[in-house]
């Protein structure tokens, strides 16, 4: 550690040497207005479909804003507290078993939480780390709201804190980046293949199941998909409901949702697991997923791309959860004293049966 502590205050200073070098590009990308993180997030979307193939031929996300590499030296042996949601989902266990795999890559001190969806135990987790001392705090905020005092509290004792995955509605000063998917391109994404695949209809009688209550994957899901099909008439929503982004949520909310409604025509599932779910429910109602109800989920782990690929699921968006490599190139740069952008959005594709198909076998998570 006290090796690891002269590392950073030498790195720091050369730090802020390069940075009074090229001055303007480094605070371009580093102001963090919420206007900045909002712009970045709206300019991602051109990125997103230009690093498409790319992004599908590997599987793996890319960062949308410009991260340094990782210097090692900065991370060997540095404490880092993370404190995940919970185990809710397939997309939850790749992104704890990158940051967990990466952690070890980099030889970090990793000091692993999980909320189970408890917002209350993510925030104690929080300020057990606060409390520690640990170099860095890093986590992916259950719901967006709430986090006000425990985010001033971290910025009191002088430890940076690095959103994944999630964001939070606090003062971006509270933090020093956020890197993550756009839920909001993707819940856009979802209702264009609806828009396209209805063409033909007359009325289209759909459900949601809803991601986790008050969390911005399931708020900015929402929107997208209001964006594109919100005053289209054409779209009527019967019900949407919380399943809680689980594969049990979705099947019993699926359950009732089709007990209620004869005539589905169309589910929107903010994720692969509420979508597998809701298979089962459809089966078990005696329908053919992916034929008399059409399916169209956000994800693309492999459960899901299995899904699709056997013609059950019939579109879905990917939202990668290979995080650990940017959580730690942004890890290493704050520990080193630079400045890095405020908003990092992970690049991302969509999937229809074929391309799943060809997907598949080189899928990484
Ligand atoms: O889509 C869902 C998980 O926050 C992007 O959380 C994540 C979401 C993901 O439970 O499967």
């Amino acid at each position: 550690m006290v090796t690891r502590k002269l590392a950073v205050l030498a790195a720091a200073a050369a730090a802020a040497i390069a940075l009074t070098a090229c001055g303007s590009n480094a605070t371009t990308a580093s102001s963090s207005t919420s206007e900045a993180a909002t712009s970045a997030a709206s300019s991602s979307k051109a990125a997103t479909s230009n690093a498409s193939a790319s992004s599908a031929a590997s599987g793996s996300a890319e960062a949308g804003g410009e991260l340094p590499p990782v210097d090692p030296a900065m991370l060997d042996g540095a404490v880092i507290g993370f404190a995940q949601v919970g185990s809710e989902s397939g997309w939850r266990s790749a992104n704890t078993d990158s940051i967990k795999s990466s952690a070890e890559q980099y030889k970090v001190d990793l000091q692993f939480t999980s909320a189970e969806g408890d917002q209350a135990k993510q925030i104690s987790s929080i300020k057990t780390f606060i409390t520690q001392g640990v170099d860095l705090i890093a986590f992916s905020p259950v719901v967006e709201t709430g986090w006000d005092a425990v985010l001033q509290e971290a910025k009191a004792a002088d430890i940076p804190v690095v959103l994944t995955d999630r964001s939070v509605d606090s003062d971006p000063s509270l933090y020093k980046t956020f890197i993550g998917s756009d839920f909001i391109a993707e819940g856009e994404k979802a209702a264009t293949w609806a828009q396209k695949e209805f063409a033909d209809a007359d009325k289209v009688n759909m459900v949601v199941l809803e991601g986790t209550t008050g969390s911005a994957p399931a708020n900015d899901r929402a929107t997208g998909w209001a964006n594109v099909l919100g005053s289209d008439a054409k779209f009527t929503t019967l019900a949407s409901q919380t399943g809680d982004f689980t594969r049990d949520g979705g099947k019993k909310v699926m359950e009732g949702f089709l007990a209620t409604y004869p005539d589905i025509d169309l589910v929107y599932a903010h994720n692969d697991d509420m979508g597998l779910g809701a298979i089962e429910a459809i089966e078990a109602a005696g329908k053919v997923p992916g034929k008399d109800i059409k399916i169209v989920t956000i994800d693309a782990v492999k459960a899901g791309m299995e899904a699709l690929a056997a013609g059950k699921i019939n579109f879905i968006v990917e939202c990668s959860p290979l995080l650990g490599e940017q959580l730690f190139q942004a890890s290493s740069a704050v520990l080193a004293g630079q400045e890095i952008p405020a908003r990092v959005v992970t690049i991302e594709t969509t999937f229809d049966q074929q391309q799943a198909i060809e997907a598949l076998p080189t899928r990484l998570y």
